[in-house]
């Protein structure tokens, strides 16, 4: 096993990646940029090293100052988290080229994966089933539009290079095609220097199913289940919940497709499969190489410690579970708690806490990096942590959430608590009835809430 590993992140999930090696008995670095000297990931790690400026860029990105703040404090593993370098092959490769172990799978695995039609075309080879489209990139606008007539309308054109939502344009109609197609690829190619796209049918009224994979070196792959992160606001998650409501059968043939996925690439470590479900049919949309900010309601319904389970495969050891050994147990939810304004178009709301109280009990988990008299820095994203609540089932879920964040003071700071709480207040939400435009469709009633 590791003897000291580097985290390569800042905030909750830093936080959560010390907690875990502290109790596995490794060793931890954090780094932090100037403006996170106060930051608890700082406090509670062994060693610290600045890494640079206030912005991302300087620090959190800064690949050379990270792998040598690694070297020099004889760390031999970094754990990216998410965001930041998490998904990025030249940071894992580099890693590799210094002796540092990258937990997570190799950068030619999440090179392969980023580049969202080369998945498509793998996944198609594989036999994973995905939403009717192109095979991998298109060549040309001709070459799109030829094919987007054989698919047929609505079509969405998404950017090889994009993923999470991001560089994609709906054409309803063979009219709106060309505009569409040209105001997302030049969208691409100013967002991420990459211009390629890729056509796929416009599936609506969709659930958004995520299954997460382990995967250890030597070819065993296991999926711990799915998450239900349908509710989301512009491509921000906002609550995830797991299981999701789908049937013991359809589990069982995602699953298996899931874990096809992960060996058609040989996957290591842990990894997620995003599927659309349109009633009982499912197509991959895309796979994530990273640790997600929801693992925790995985975690919650299958007793394992994913961070913990990430660390041991990558120092070489074998899964310690089979498929035969996750049983679901109980429902968990899990709301992302943002300092920001609801009620004001969701406007980042950055400041000081000047009041924590923060509840417990059985089943009830806070990730967070928030303290009372710390001030939350302006430079990064809104999230100051989450709430996850492990029930029996379902409704003894959503009523545990909804004490939870009934008896959650953060003072100082406006959050979305309240937000949160009108969601587990919705009748629709209850019966399960709702996809992915479920917040777009009721954001009038769920901001009704007295400030
Ligand atoms: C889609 C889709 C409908 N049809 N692909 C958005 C996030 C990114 N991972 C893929 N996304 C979508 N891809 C086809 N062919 C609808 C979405 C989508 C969505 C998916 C999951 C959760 C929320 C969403 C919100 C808008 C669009």
């Amino acid at each position: 096993m590791f003897q000291k590993v580097l985290i390569a992140n800042r905030g909750e999930i830093a936080v959560r990646i010390i907690r875990a090696c502290k109790q596995m008995g490794i060793e931890t670095v954090a780094i932090y940029s100037v403006a996170d000297k106060d930051s608890l990931h700082v406090q509670i790690a062994d060693d610290a090293v600045c890494v640079g400026g206030a912005k991302s860029n300087e620090s959190y990105l800064n690949m050379e100052n990270i792998v040598t703040a690694a070297i020099s404090k004889g760390a031999e593993a970094i754990h990216p988290g998410f965001g930041f370098l998490s998904e990025n092959s030249d940071f894992a490769n580099l890693c590799q080229e210094c002796g540092l172990r990258f937990i997570g799978p190799s950068g030619n695995v999440i090179d392969q994966m980023g580049n969202k039609s080369k998945a498509r075309e793998i996944m198609i080879k594989a036999g994973v089933p995905v939403v009717p489209g192109s095979n991998g990139a298109v060549k040309s606008l001709d070459d799109a539009r030829s094919i987007a007539l054989e698919i047929g309308f609505p079509i969405l054109i998404k950017a090889s290079a994009g993923g999470g939502g991001r560089g994609m344009r709906v054409a309803n109609i063979m009219d709106e095609f060309d505009n569409a197609f040209e105001t997302a690829k030049s969208e691409a190619i100013n967002a991420f220097g990459n211009g390629t796209m890729y056509l796929e049918k416009y599936v609506i009224n969709t659930k958004h199913i995520e299954f997460q994979i382990m995967a250890d070196k030597y070819g065993n792959v296991v999926h711990l289940g799915e998450r239900d992160c349908s509710i989301q606001r512009r491509n921000q998650k906002v609550l995830e919940e797991a299981p999701s409501l789908i049937s013991e059968d359809l589990r069982k043939r995602m699953g298996d497709a899931a874990i096809l996925a992960s060996k058609s690439v040989n996957y290591e470590n842990a990894g997620t499969i995003e599927f659309l479900l349109s009633g009982d049919d499912f197509y991959f949309i895309e796979m994530n190489t990273r640790i997600q900010v929801e693992h925790p309601v995985t975690e919650m319904v299958t007793g394992i410690d994913i961070i913990k389970e990430q660390i041991k495969v990558a120092a070489g050891k074998e899964l310690s579970f089979t498929q035969e050994d996750i049983i679901l147990k109980g429902h968990s939810i899990e709301v992302r708690i943002n300092a920001e304004d609801p009620k004001h178009g969701f406007r980042p709301n950055p400041g000081k806490i000047d009041l924590l109280h923060v509840p417990s009990g059985n089943g009830i988990r806070f990730d967070s990096f928030i303290y009372t008299g710390y001030s939350i820095p302006p430079f990064y994203d809104s999230m100051m942590g989450k709430v996850i609540v492990h029930g029996e089932n379902r409704i003894d879920a959503i009523n545990k959430m909804k004490a939870t964040l009934e008896e959650l003071v953060i003072g100082g700071v406006t959050t979305n608590q309240d937000f949160c709480y009108m969601i587990l207040n919705n009748a629709d939400y209850v019966k399960g009835e709702f996809d992915t435009g479920f917040i777009g469709m009721k954001i009038d009633s769920l901001l009704e809430y007295d400030e």
